[in-house]
């Protein structure tokens, strides 16, 4: 058994998520690598030795930098901000170190694209968190349009929906909401969430020719958390879009935090020729599947649990029968990834996945500003 020395950067929701995957992957796949939690990095001492103490880090660094340089650390996490993700990862690209990467990959496609060079340059593995690819159900549907069962696809929808941010006085900038701050996010929902629904669109349905789009700010002033001034906002609250896949199927993409009610609503739903799929995150161990090619008397939507030995990842979870949730997809994606080291095949989504990813991101924020529908550019 080899050792897999971690060193995470930041200590947030991600942070949590992702060291929950660290320390449970090991219990439940069985790999040739043991996941050690070496260190965790935070600008706040107290508040990193408090979170290292919680889940068994075993030092902590206060400056990411002094991380990057250990002797000690194999694989940098990157689960801060996304305005740092790309200075971090390409110094840890130029350490050697094996990168994983919080979503979106970068505050651009521009800068995104250094990251990409980087690690492939220094040709370490990397792969960026885009964690919904692995709920078992959102991959069965992957398996069951690589199987042909929905033959010729026509529609491809998505929406992701929360409501967060009404209230004028949530603040903008400060640790719990950065996302509000586009110094630091980049972009709003359009990075955020829509990144989500783009990076499984690209994975199931392949890639996205041109888009229009549309964006709106609906609370242009907020108080920085920091300073606690009035600022402009500069990020989007509410973002759709249109696509054409290159496959030829038409597209529609909803993402806002201004939709009353709704705290994390991801659905998705896919029509083909002989078969339609939906999922849905608050269902999330469900797929919706509809087979046409079914006998007549007992045509119609199943609603498929699952959570049986066959599905994606569920073998090496509970009995038949027993559900897992939102944080297992963390774990499926650490396994996958050490998978990957161990059979030189690399994992998606890789930086370059990520990438793609960020082009569409692009392509929707500068079609909401020209009224005109924008080709995808060419990673
Ligand atoms: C935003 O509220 C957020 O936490 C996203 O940043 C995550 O990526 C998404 O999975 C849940 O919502």
């Amino acid at each position: 058994m080899k050792s897999l020395n971690v060193g995470i950067i930041g200590y947030g929701f991600m942070g949590r998520a992702h060291s929950n995957a660290f320390r449970r992957v090991n219990n439940f796949f069985p790999l040739n690598h043991q996941v050690i939690l070496k260190a965790a990095c935070g600008r706040d001492a107290a508040r990193t030795r408090a979170f290292a103490d919680t889940w068994g880090y075993e030092s902590v660094e206060t400056d990411w930098k002094r991380l990057i340089a250990r002797d000690d650390i194999d694989l940098i996490d990157i689960a801060a901000p996304n305005n740092v993700h790309a200075e971090i990862a390409l110094a840890a690209a130029r350490a050697g170190k094996m990168i994983l990467c919080e979503k979106p990959l970068g505050m651009n496609a521009a800068e995104s694209l250094t990251m990409v060079k980087a690690v492939e340059k220094a040709k370490v593995p990397n792969m960026v968190w885009y964690n919904y690819r692995r709920i078992p159900a959102v991959t069965l549907a992957k398996q069951l349009i690589d199987e042909g069962k929905l033959g010729k696809v026509f529609h491809y929808r998505a929406k992701f929906l929360q409501d967060w941010t009404i209230n004028a006085d949530v603040p903008q900038g400060g640790p719990g909401t950065w996302r509000l701050d586009v110094k630091v996010a980049g972009s709003g929902v359009t990075g955020d969430l829509l990144a989500h629904c783009i990076d499984t669109a690209l994975w199931l349905n392949g890639g996205i020719a041109s888009v229009s789009g549309m964006t709106e700010t609906f609370v242009k002033e907020r108080p920085h958390a920091l300073t606690g001034r009035k600022q402009k906002v500069g990020i989007d609250d509410a973002s759709a879009f249109l696509a054409r896949f290159n496959n030829g199927s038409l597209a529609t993409f909803e993402a806002t935090r201004y939709a009353r009610g709704h705290k994390a609503l991801y659905v998705f739903e896919i029509n083909g020729e002989h078969a339609s799929i939906v999922w849905d995150l608050h269902d999330l161990h469900r797929l919706q599947y509809f087979d046409h090619r079914d006998t007549g008397n007992v045509r119609g939507w199943r609603s498929i649990h699952v959570s049986d030995g066959d599905h994606p990842y569920m073998k090496a979870w509970w009995v038949p029968g027993l559900q897992i949730g939102y944080e297992h997809s963390f774990v499926h994606q650490v396994a996958d990834f050490i998978q990957g080291i161990e059979t030189g095949k690399s994992a998606a989504p890789t930086f370059r996945d990520g990438l793609a990813t960020d082009l569409v991101t692009d392509a929707i924020l500068k079609s909401a500003k020209s009224g005109r529908w924008e080709k995808v550019r060419k990673g």
